[in-house]
């Protein structure tokens, strides 16, 4: 309840400020404190640091409660990120980030109609992120009138009314956007999908748009489908693991439990990064006794700190020396390094792929990577001697332009060797929320395959659209001209998590009604249409007690392993529903007659039943998405169950042709202008996406402030500017339209030339809408063109 200016008073908020872009406080970047970054992860600094959020927000006895249930096989799945938990499970399955995802839900403190009574919407929209998020959970759906000030409390039935009679008020269903993020469970999901489709529109953006999208798009094209190839048992049994563009210390920290039982059991590890993250060098694992106290494991075996967007450019030098190892070798009647047999039988595009790589032009090769040509042989060397090769990937490889070719880059690669449906080797795009694969399995996407939808209509005797709705950024640029007058969000942070901050701020002030279905206080509360509703919700920590009892939900991690969930924590407030819920009540005013029989066109569902009883969910889940069979049954199983996965379990690929395709991809790379930077925006540890948990980068050495910027020396020098200058970063784009986040501390940093780092979301305000990947649409948040300014407000 404390607004930015009381904030000397809260211990919890002193000092923990970042600037909202219109509201910038002195204290943040004065109070901010550089070290060198850290060398190793975890160990016990991150529990410590763990606790002490856990227990400001829930207190002893919930902190202890609430940790130990989670991701066990009858507890709740971790709200933190989508890494598979193993089939053995300890007595502690967490870690030090996934219990401050745990602790802002379970949190103690409390938004109440009060507090709306209190706070104007004016005065909220200058409060920054970590403010906002830290007042605690939302407890009473709330309704801000057209013109109003405050927003106030609505009971459940007139909040859905509402938004029935504002999306009933359209033209066309396509003027509403119906957005996910990727908490939501697969019940809710299937059933929002279906309201959406029964409503007659495609218009499914969700948070994989701005994430993995880029990963989908180029496996489905290669393997013919869009998920990862790998078992959480595969990581055990690789030779060689490639880590590229991925931060997994701070961002997926159990999956350097994986990684060190790799080591132990003889693998070669090798991250390519623009920075020396922490969690790639050595793993002090808090879960055994000798890393606690600091005797771990070194994990990588070769660090390869490359320029950013420089990925393609590596993978096909890799490519290229596979293909001149595999032909000097067998010319000396030695055995070759492809795997031949393979690449006759299961693939087809080897000639043209060859052909291709065969006028690689390495002076472009060293241009895009700013590596040394030995540092690449070195690690064609380890590719050759590898039985079994894994690549994991995360948001540095499908953020950029060239985002979706990097990736079929990756694939090459592989199927050289014939490293896709082998133990341990494969590809292993590593997912960010706990359930957006999920997600996408039940039909969020605005751009299902017309099977799904046949399998829909069968199920539910209607007609969906087969129209392709809005992604992310379409679903932007139809609020902004004016295309689209409904937003409903269910969970998630969509203004803040999208590019051109400014732009879509406006674009979302353009709608007749915004919708949010969310746990937490958020930016995207505050920037509002003409009316809006906040619908708060459930958490997966929560008791979900509905008419045939307590009910368990079920979520997809990164490897496809589908499992239960069951909240067992007295819900934040009487007041609160089920997102399974909510979407069935709007449903059932949107879709059916007073009786509750479908209108005409619309699904034929019980909707009030689906509401009580999610077991009736599922059984429709069972008939329309493939692998599901047995559903309710093989829940029950402790660690559930695998869907299945054609090119891991069988070598086979439903592409056009039946075979996984090596593709030819022209060679890009970021190209910067003179005297401009190429910024990537990245998390902190102290963060998960918009949710801010403190002011800390600890393992990059940034404490007490998150306006900051990451800038090679020699590039700082070049622009005469020092260390721990304030600085504005201005968007360079061709549209020559101001892109300004303004006052951040340069910090000289080991990084590539010509790279700089920044968190999001402060610099979303510099990712233009308009710059976003070939085929994924996702946008480019690891490739902004920046120039570096002296601030503008100097302080
Ligand atoms: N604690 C915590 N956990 C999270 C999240 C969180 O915010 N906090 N977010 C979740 C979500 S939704 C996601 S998608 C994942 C994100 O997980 P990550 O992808 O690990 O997250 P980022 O912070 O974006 O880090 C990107 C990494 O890629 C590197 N990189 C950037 N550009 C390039 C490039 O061009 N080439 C190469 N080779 N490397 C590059 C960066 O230096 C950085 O190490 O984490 C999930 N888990
Ligand atoms: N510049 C830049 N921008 C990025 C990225 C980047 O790397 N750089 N990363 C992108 C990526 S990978 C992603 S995934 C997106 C994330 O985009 P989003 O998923 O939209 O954002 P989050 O910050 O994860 O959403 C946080 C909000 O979700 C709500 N919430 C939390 N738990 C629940 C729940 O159980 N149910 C409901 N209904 N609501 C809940 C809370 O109100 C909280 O405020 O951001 C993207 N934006
Ligand atoms: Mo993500």
């Amino acid at each position: 309840m404390t607004p930015p200016s009381e904030r000397g008073t809260d211990p919890a908020l002193r000092g923990h400020a970042d600037r909202v872009e219109q509201n910038i406080d002195d204290a943040d970047v004065t109070g901010l404190r550089v070290s060198d970054p850290a060398t190793h992860a975890a160990g016990l600094p991150g529990v410590g640091h763990a606790m002490q959020i856990a227990l400001t927000q829930m207190g002893p006895v919930r902190t202890g409660r609430t940790l130990l249930r989670i991701n066990q096989t009858h507890g709740f799945d971790c709200p933190g990120c989508a890494w598979p938990e193993a089939r053995h499970r300890g007595p502690v399955e967490f870690c030090e980030n996934g219990a401050k995802a745990v602790a802002e839900e379970a949190t103690r403190r409390r938004v109440t109609p009060e507090f709306f009574a209190r706070h104007s919407i004016a005065e909220l929209a200058t409060w920054d992120d970590y403010a906002l998020g830290q007042q605690g959970r939302l407890v009473h759906p709330m309704v801000l009138e057209e013109g109003e000030e405050h927003y106030r409390p609505i009971s459940w039935g007139r909040a859905l009314d509402l938004i029935a009679e504002e999306l009933r008020g359209l033209d066309s269903p396509d003027e509403a956007i119906f957005y996910t993020s990727g908490r939501t469970s697969n019940e809710a999901a299937f059933a929002y999908q279906l309201l959406v489709r029964g409503f007659g529109t495609n218009n499914l953006p969700d948070c994989s748009n701005m994430c993995h999208e880029s990963s989908g798009a180029a496996l489905t094209d290669t393997i013919g489908i869009g998920k990862g190839s790998v078992h959480l048992s595969d990581i055990a049994e690789a030779d060689l693991i490639l880590i590229a563009g991925q931060n997994p210390g701070t961002n997926h920290p159990r999956m350097l439990i994986a990684l060190e039982a790799a080591k132990k059991a003889g693998a070669s590890i090798v991250a390519i990064n623009p920075l020396r993250e922490a969690g790639l060098l050595h793993f002090d694992n808090p879960q055994e006794p000798a890393g606690l106290v600091g005797r771990g494991t070194d994990l990588a075996d070769d660090y390869l700190q490359i320029r950013l967007g420089g990925d393609q450019a590596l993978f096909q030098a890799l490519g290229a020396l596979l293909l001149r190892a595999h032909a000097e070798r067998t010319a000396r009647g030695e055995p070759g390094v492809l795997d031949e047999e393979f690449l006759a039988t299961r693939t087809e595009g080897f000639e043209e792929y060859a052909g291709h790589l065969a006028a690689l032009d390495w002076g472009e090769v060293a241009t895009a990577t700013g590596l040394e040509r030995a540092q690449i042989e070195a690690l064609a060397d380890r590719l050759i001697a590898s039985r079994a090769t894994i690549v994991c990937w995360a948001m540095g490889l499908t953020q950029h332009k060239h985002a979706v070719r990097t990736l079929k880059d990756i694939v090459n690669v592989l199927l050289l060797q014939g490293n896709i449906g082998r133990r341990g080797a494969g590809v292993c795009p590593v997912r960010g929320h706990s359930n957006v694969q999920g997600d996408r399995t039940m039909g969020i996407f605005e751009r299902m395959p017309g099977r799904f939808h046949d399998a829909l209509d069968a199920e539910f005797a209607f007609t969906s659209p087969r129209l392709f709705g809005f992604d992310t950024v379409a679903a932007i640029e139809a609020m902004r001209d004016g295309r689209a007058h409904v937003f409903l969000g269910l969970g998630g942070n969509f203004l803040r998590a999208t590019p051109d901050s400014a732009v879509t701020e406006d674009a979302l002030r353009n709608t007749r009604l915004s919708v949010q279905i969310s746990t937490k206080l958020n930016r995207s509360h505050v920037v509002t249409g003409r009316r809006a509703l906040i619908l708060p919700t459930l958490g997966r920590t929560e008791r979900d007690e509905r008419g045939t009892g307590p009910q368990r939900v079920s979520v997809e991690d990164s490897m496809s392993a589908v499992h239960a969930s069951t909240g067992r924590l007295e819900p934040a407030s009487r007041y609160l529903r089920s997102e399974v819920a909510i979407v069935c009540g709007l449903a059932r005013r949107l879709l059916t007659d007073d009786g509750g029989a479908p209108l005409r066109g619309a699904p034929h569902v019980d909707w009030d039943a689906w509401a009580e009883d999610y077991r009736l969910i599922r059984a429709s889940i069972e008939r329309v998405v493939p692998g599901f069979d047995d559903y309710e049954s093989r829940l029950d199983q402790p660690g559930g169950f695998v869907l299945p996965h054609p090119p891991r379990d069988t070598r086979t690929f439903a592409t056009p042709t039946g075979r996984a395709l090596l593709t030819v991809n022209p060679l890009e790379y970021p190209e910067v202008p003179d005297g401009a930077l190429l910024l990537q925006t990245i998390r902190t540890h102290d963060q998960f996406n918009t949710t801010i948990y403190g002011p800390d980068d600890r393992y990059r050495g940034i404490r007490g402030g998150r306006r900051v910027v990451l800038v090679n020396p020699a590039d700082l020098a070049e622009r005469g500017m020092s260390d721990g200058e304030l600085v504005d970063l201005v968007g360079v784009h061709p549209d020559g339209r101001e892109r300004r986040a303004e006052a951040f501390r340069a910090v000289a940093y080991d990084t590539p030339r010509g790279c700089a780092a920044s968190y999001f979301p402060e610099t979303n305000v510099l990712v233009p809408l308009d710059s976003y990947a070939d085929v994924s649409r996702t946008p480019t948040s690891k490739s902004v063109v920046i120039r570096l300014e002296p601030a503008r407000t100097a302080s």
